[in-house]
């Protein structure tokens, strides 16, 4: 009887009935360590591959980089997987959370080794078609998308810039099929992992529905879109008043080459155009920040001085030496400033491993990144920096990023993260908010510090990269999660793509473009499947994170003249954010920095008050 019994156990559950005991505490604190030790291990490698292919590409490091991929990314889905069974054990708070990011981490990727290997060379070979992309603007003069960028950001003649945004946008078009697939693909994995789509999975990592997570980027664009209109409305009138006709669409968008960036993105580069032209105001033009760092490197570091010399071949071994100590320069800057703070030093192995430069003998990405490779602190910058304004933010936004990796390098690697990604992203450029003229004149980039009535040529100018920026990412990822979801086709690709863009920016390319063509592939993120809606929630946190560092400072005055260079207790604040990593929801996190535990574009849109104000009036005039 007893036997009978037992056997017919075994034929219904194939499993023993003593092993089916629910799993205990303790079953799930020894599954946690061993999934944070063996996903150290892998992601370590893979770290170690994606690095080598991204500044090293080839077919071989592509392929190399996929293998990896496909390892971590396999047995992360098996422990996610073998994480449910924990589903209903009543569990501490940390280890619950663990194994919640760990699900939600999961990559978006088919069980199916084949279709894996599949997904994992498609990424890789996506981002290789990026970080290779050129235009011939002659037979022997092809370009990559750092000195385009370059073109877009300083020509003024419309026929030109018109030239090389078609022909940068044309880089887009072979990756269709593959980033079709590859689309495809990720859906499979995000089915089997129980989401409707892979744009759910993305937008489900943020301590609330993925549902409620699109309606909070919905509420925060409403609070910000007048200052939108407002800016748009004032710089189209300035384009025709500088292009006339090449700028004027009938529709009322503006066309996308003229706005100083190849996407449009950030506007900063045609200050000059937009600058305020009542001689009150025109007379403070905002610093040559370019000019006054190529004169600061040049003077206290004769090594960099060649590199600003018209004479120097920058192919030459001198001129790289002189580029590559311009480029440390840069950074050196950047590193200061959290050092201000109480951030201890960056580590020797980072100046001696990061990509400062772009080497000459060889493609690479050169869209900036940040890394901790050993997610301890092998930390490294990836860039190909030139000396200008540009590179100036993205060189303190970079280093957010590595200070933060640094900061909470304590955590169980299944914490080592930003509070959400928003939060990684927004580091950087809360500390880059504090370059402010006093700073300039501290750091000896500025001789004076222009009076209070030169705030409005300041914020026009700050507008232009900050609160341009928020209609561009909101299309970009409605695009992406359209395309995830099947509302977008891919018969209808770049259609949306510019429907969206027109929609939100308000912005059209400059010639009738096709569905051969595939114009979202032109933007990094896009071959290289980084999500997007990262930088819009970033663009308002950093004015949250910056008015919390600035209270902290004891500062009191109008926000945008805040500088909180130097302040221990701005630095204590930011590093005890840091140092949290993921360990709880975030809204928690910002509460203990911000006082408000929500997205709130209030912060930014007190900081722009004035500017908003002054544009009104400009746009009433005739
Ligand atoms: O990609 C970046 C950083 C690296 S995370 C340079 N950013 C976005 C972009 O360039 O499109 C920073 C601002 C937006
Ligand atoms: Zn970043």
């Amino acid at each position: 009887m007893r036997k009978l019994l037992l056997s017919s156990l075994f034929v219904v559950t194939c499993v023993p009935v003593w092993s089916q005991k629910a799993p205990t505490v303790a079953d799930a604190k020894a599954f946690v360590d061993k999934a944070n030790a063996e996903l150290l291990k892998l992601s370590t490698d893979a770290s170690h591959a994606e690095w080598i292919a991204e500044t090293y590409i080839t077919d071989d490091t592509e392929s190399n980089t996929a293998l990896q991929n496909e390892r971590v990314a396999a047995r992360t889905l098996e422990l996610t997987a073998e994480s449910h069974k924990f589903d209903k054990v009543k569990l501490p708070d940390d280890l619950r959370r663990q194994i919640l990011l760990l699900q939600l981490g999961a990559p978006a990727a088919p069980k199916d080794p084949k279709l894996l290997a599949e997904e994992t060379q498609l990424a890789a070979q996506l981002t290789g078609m990026y970080g290779k992309g050129k235009f011939c603007v002659e037979p022997q003069k092809c370009l990559g998308i750092d000195p385009l960028s370059q073109i877009m950001a300083k020509s003024r003649d419309p026929e030109e810039l018109r030239k090389i945004w078609v022909g940068w946008h044309d880089t887009g078009a072979p990756m269709r099929q593959k980033y079709t697939r590859f689309i495809e693909l990720q859906n499979i994995g995000a089915k089997e992992l129980g989401y409707k789509d892979t744009g759910e999975l993305w937008r489900a990592g943020y301590d609330m529905t993925p549902a409620e997570f699109s309606a909070e980027l919905e509420r925060a664009w409403t609070q910000l879109q007048p200052l939108y209109d407002e800016l748009f409305t004032y710089v189209r009138a300035r384009l025709i008043a500088k292009y006339g006709k090449a700028a004027e669409r009938a529709d009322g968008k503006i066309p996308a080459q003229l706005l100083g960036n190849m996407w449009a993105q950030e506007w900063g580069n045609i200050y000059d155009i937009v600058a305020p032209t009542d001689p009150k105001l025109a007379q403070y033009k905002p610093v040559n920040l370019e000019e006054a760092l190529k004169r600061q490197i040049a003077a206290k570091d004769p090594a960099a001085a060649a590199a600003f010399a018209s004479s120097t071949d920058l192919t030459s071994d001198a001129g790289q030496t002189a580029k590559l100590a311009a480029g440390k320069a840069m950074v050196h800057y950047g590193e200061s400033f959290f050092t201000s703070l109480g951030f201890p030093a960056l580590p020797a192995t980072f100046w001696e491993r990061s990509q400062f430069i772009h080497p000459r003998d060889r493609d690479v990405v050169c869209h900036a990144s940040a890394w901790d490779l050993d997610s301890v602190d092998d930390l490294r910058v990836k860039m190909c920096i030139e000396v200008n304004d540009d590179y100036f933010t993205t060189v303190h936004h970079e280093l957010g990023h590595n200070f933060y990796q640094r900061a909470y390098n304590k955590q169980p690697l299944l914490f080592r993260g930003g509070a959400n990604d928003g939060f990684h992203e927004a580091i950087g450029d809360a500390v880059a908010l504090s370059i402010t003229p006093s700073y300039l004149k501290a750091l000896g980039l500025s001789e004076s510090e222009p009076p209070a009535e030169a705030d409005i040529p300041l914020q026009l100018r700050t507008a232009l990269d900050k609160i341009a920026f928020l209609p561009f990412a909101l299309a970009l990822d409605k695009w992406r999660w359209g395309v995830f979801s099947g509302e977008i086709k891919p018969a209808d690709y770049n259609k949306a793509w510019w429907e969206l863009r027109g929609k939100y920016q308000k912005v059209a390319p400059p010639v009738d473009r096709a569905e051969t063509d595939f114009d979202a592939g032109a933007k990094m993120h896009v071959p290289a499947n980084v999500p997007y809606a990262r930088y819009y929630l970033a663009r308002i946190y950093q004015f949250q994170f910056y008015k919390a560092m600035c209270d902290a400072s004891g500062y009191k005055g109008p926000l945008n003249r805040c500088s909180f260079f130097g302040s221990k207790p701005a630095g204590e604040k930011l590093a005890k954010m840091l140092e949290a990593g993921q360990s709880q929801p975030w809204q928690q996190t910002l509460k203990e920095m911000t006082g408000s535990d929500h997205l709130d574009a209030q912060a930014m849109a007190d900081y722009f008050a004035p500017l908003y104000a002054w544009l009104k009036v400009q746009n009433t005039k005739k």
